[in-house]
């Protein structure tokens, strides 16, 4: 019975990585989801904000530094991001809230092995994260034009994000600050911003 031994001995580094939490999670019992939303990290991504640390090690899960190079040739894309009203880009029907980025493509060439970068602030508790996200599998050809969604969806141009975020779990104001880059393109920046109110209401 390896096995059930294993699952023991990271329950016990699990919470004894997290002492200083109200966990009241069963002893012997894997990490569980409702640990994870405690903690405010994902329950289905072991390194939520994407520095290469996990979750269970990190000393702040969800925030990593920008790893984003900043050197690079100019020009490579423009971009936009809304957090509100999104519009399903199949049925242009009223989406769920979510992080939606629309990158044109202004290089001349195909874009290649993009990243992109995010952080959030909540504005009364001021409460930041941030999250560095390589898009893996995507290039932009030449003067397309692409939209990207960050949501818990999958399927081609979703991308991951955090159910367990303050943008899901405060209804707070958020403030936003994002980049995106390409490969041997300097990032492009834009700030956004979410008003109050549920992340998942009409609002
Ligand atoms: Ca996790
Ligand atoms: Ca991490
Ligand atoms: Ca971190």
């Amino acid at each position: 019975m390896s096995n059930s031994k294993n699952y023991t001995f990271i329950a016990v580094s699990f919470f004894f990585a997290l002492n200083t939490f109200p966990l009241t999670a069963k002893a012997g019992g894997l990490p569980t989801a409702a640990a994870e939303a405690v903690l405010g990290t994902d329950p289905m991504t072991l390194d939520t904000d994407g520095d290469g640390i996990p979750d269970l090690t990190d000393p702040n899960p969800v925030f990593a530094d920008n790893l984003i190079p900043k050197t690079g040739k100019p020009n490579g894309l423009t971009f936009t991001a809304i957090t509100e009203d999104n519009v399903d880009p199949v049925t242009k029907a009223s989406a769920s809230d979510h992080i939606e980025v629309e990158i044109t493509n202004t290089s001349g060439e195909t874009l290649k092995d993009l990243v992109l970068y995010y952080t959030l602030v909540d504005v009364i508790t001021k409460k930041k994260e941030g999250y560095f996200k390589p898009l893996a599998g995507l290039s932009i050809p030449k003067d397309a034009v692409i939209t990207l969604h960050l949501d818990q969806q999958t399927g081609p141009n979703h991308f991951r994000e955090n159910p367990n975020s303050a943008y899901h779990t405060s209804p707070n104001a958020k403030e936003f600050m994002m980049q995106i880059a390409a490969a041997g393109y300097a990032p492009v920046q834009v700030d956004f911003k979410k008003d109050k109110g549920g992340a998942e209401k009409a609002d």
